[in-house]
């Protein structure tokens, strides 16, 4: 069975509580809910984690190898900032789908640097939580092709 890792960044855990017009209203725990119904709607495995620590946001991708099949990832603020991050989902050779609720590219000019991009297989944006089942169908089909 395929499975795939979704994982949260920073703040992310405070979604639904501020800046609602940015955001939107909908929590961490609803988006887990959302995947948690994609997951018995396909068939497919899905684990969600979230840390606020780039260490442990690290040491999830490395736990990530020959368990999942593919890493949807909101690396939130450090989208923009973490080396370490990126070269973390180099170092284990498993698809990544970078993932914003929101559209960065319509936002501050900080916000359309990404280090995540230059690893990913594709960048998911502006959709709201919408965009982590459209990141779900999307790393399911290409982990499908992958094996076929
Ligand atoms: O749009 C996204 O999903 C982001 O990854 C969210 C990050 C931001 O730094 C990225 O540029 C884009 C920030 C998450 C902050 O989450 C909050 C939650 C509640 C209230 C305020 C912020």
């Amino acid at each position: 069975m395929t499975s795939i890792l979704v994982l949260n960044g920073p703040n992310l855990n405070l979604l639904g509580t501020r800046q609602p017009e940015v955001y939107g209203t909908t929590t961490l725990a609803d988006i887990e809910k959302l995947c948690a119904g994609w997951a018995a709607d396909t068939g497919c495995g899905v684990a969600f984690g979230q840390s606020n620590h780039e260490g442990h946001l690290i040491d999830q991708i490395h736990a990530a190898r020959g368990v999942h099949d593919g890493i949807v990832l909101n690396a939130g603020a450090y989208t923009h900032s973490s080396i370490a991050l990126m070269d973390a989902i180099a170092s284990v050779d498993l698809p990544a789908i970078e993932l914003h609720l929101s559209n960065v590219h319509a936002r501050e000019d900080f916000r359309h640097v990404s280090y995540i991009a230059k690893v990913a297989i594709g960048i998911i944006c502006g959709f709201g939580a919408r965009g982590y089942i459209m990141a779900l169908d999307a790393m399911l089909a290409h982990v499908s092709d992958q094996k076929t």
